[in-house]
């Protein structure tokens, strides 16, 4: 690994997403402007120094195409964001369609949401294409190119060819932000081989978990026979270096936020609203992975075992509006409004309301605030790469030491020592440890929330990615040169 051969490196660090992590909107006198972009793969990347993510690629959303030039000008002198405009149909055809209707639903382990159609495979291979195109136009010879998810796993491999042929070598690393599950699970698809071989291109790749890069390679070796060792995998003529690289968040940024004026008042103002009453807290974007359904029935489940608890304890449940152009996530809306609406009739009456559904995004003031005020985290996620809600609320509870309470399907139990973990498909185990979490004294609560906590304190941007990933990526690589360039 400390290989002392030279290697041409810029040093230049290029990132890219399917988004951009900058969201552009019209002001009603026809002004751009851009905000950033909230969601995990943003949390997790904003640690990152200006120095180094200067240079992103992404999709800016839609952008009527005689004001590209504008906009790329913006975009890239204010935001070091490097748009790749796509037409309409073919972003959807690829986000919408093959990645989020097909791979998404995969590598979740949700089959049966799995639409294959062959229109949007075109699509998946055409935007992976442009997006390789247009890096390459621009990149140096030994530039580092880090591409992240599942909405462009065949860009390691166009990216070699298009370089390639530009006589330009790179060093490519590729992070997935979601599972990689069995390989029984992964040759449901029809162009498993495709997919593979696409990502297998890159220097090194990135899990997660170690689970999800013991079934990377695993896959590997099951499908397409390929020697598998603990470092990696034997692909053609060069050794592909995997691991598990668990992404952090930066604590200090919410540390400083905590300490906010307006952060403070709405702490103190949830308080004075009702002093005795315990808060739950949920935060999920509408997704079928988060298991809010399921979360919903163990609540139901919860006050019918509990009836003094009512009361007491109020969920807020943040859901967070997300891909609402397909209709499997707008039904999943209308789903958890109903069932929270029964709960609340079944339950409250118009001084209570058991459960506090927010369905819209709100400020990370507030965020923070409901963070802060709780007294327990419930993540029911039926699957999640990571999950850093659950960072974020440990992040936010050296006072009060309220209980995680983590589903086993999240990576982030894999990490975090001193969460309540459950199984989210067991009603009745997620109501007992919803009732144990409400009534651990603060002897148990603070031994639990040191051991994650300090997790998640360490394993920040500096740890995470300053060091371990960017640097990692040059060194792991250059053994490799000799044999691929
Ligand atoms: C994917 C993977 C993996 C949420 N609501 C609001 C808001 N958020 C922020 C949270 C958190 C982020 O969004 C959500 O991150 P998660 O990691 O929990 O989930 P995904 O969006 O599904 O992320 C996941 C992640 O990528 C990173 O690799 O961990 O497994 O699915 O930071 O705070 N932020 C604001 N308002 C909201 O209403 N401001």
């Amino acid at each position: 690994e400390d290989d002392p051969r030279p290697y041409p490196s810029t040093k230049r660090l290029t990132l890219v997403s399917n988004r951009l992590p900058v969201t552009i909107n019209r002001s009603k006198n026809g002004q751009f402007q851009y905000h950033k972009s909230s969601g995990g793969l943003v949390t997790c990347m904003s640690g990152l120094g200006p120095d180094q993510s200067s240079n992103w690629y992404g999709w800016p959303g839609s952008v009527e195409s005689h004001h590209n030039c504008k906009v790329r000008a913006e975009l890239m002198q204010d935001h070091g964001a490097v748009p790749v405009f796509l037409e309409q149909e073919l972003a959807s055809r690829h986000y919408n369609g093959f990645s989020n209707s097909v791979l998404w639903p995969l590598l979740h382990y949700q089959d049966s949401l799995i639409a294959f159609k062959d229109c949007d495979w075109q699509a998946y291979q055409k935007v992976n294409r442009q997006f390789a195109v247009e890096i390459a136009f621009n990149a140096a010879d030994g530039d580092t190119v880090w591409i992240h998810d599942y909405h462009l796993m065949l860009l390691p491999q166009m990216l070699r060819e298009e370089t390639e042929k530009r006589g330009k070598r790179l060093v490519i690393g590729f992070f997935l932000h979601t599972p990689f599950p069995s390989g029984d699970m992964f040759r449901i698809l029809p162009v498993w081989r495709e997919i593979l071989e696409g990502v297998l291109h890159s220097d090194l790749i990135g899990f997660h978990a170690p689970s999800y890069d013991t079934n990377f390679k695993r896959t590997c070796s099951d499908l397409l026979k390929l020697v598998e060792l603990p470092t990696g995998v034997q692909f053609q003529d060069r050794f592909v270096r995997t691991s598990d690289f668990p992404v952090g968040l930066d604590p200090e940024k919410i540390l400083d936020c905590l300490q906010k004026d307006e952060v403070k008042r709405r702490i103190s103002a949830l308080k004075e609203q009702n002093p005795n009453m315990k808060y739950i807290i949920g935060v999920d974007r509408v997704d079928y992975v988060k298991g809010i359904p399921q979360k919903v029935d163990a609540l139901d489940l919860f006050f019918e075992e509990h009836p003094e608890m009512l009361r007491k304890v109020t969920i807020i449940q943040v859901a967070v509006p997300s891909r609402e152009d397909n209709p499997e996530y707008r039904d999943l809306a209308t789903r958890i409004h109903q069932r929270v609406d029964e709960i609340n009739t079944k339950y409250g009456d118009q001084s209570y309301q058991p459960i506090n559904l927010i369905h819209q995004s709100v400020p990370i003031e507030d965020l923070l605030a409901l963070y802060a005020s709780s007294d327990v985290c419930l993540i029911t996620s039926i699957r999640d790469g990571m999950n850093l809600v659950s960072f974020e609320y440990v992040a936010c509870q050296s006072e009060r030491r309220g209980v995680l309470l983590l589903s086993e399907f999240a990576g982030a139990s894999e990490r975090l020592a001193g969460s309540l973990l459950f199984n989210p498909w067991d009603k009745e185990g997620t109501a007992a440890a919803l009732h144990r979490a409400l009534t651990m004294d603060m002897d148990e609560r603070t031994v639990n929330h040191r051991k994650a906590e300090e997790f998640v304190m360490k394993n920040t941007r500096y740890g995470a990615y300053d060091f371990k990933y960017p640097s990692r990526l040059r060194k792991l690589t250059c053994k490799n040169r000799s044999a691929h360039w």
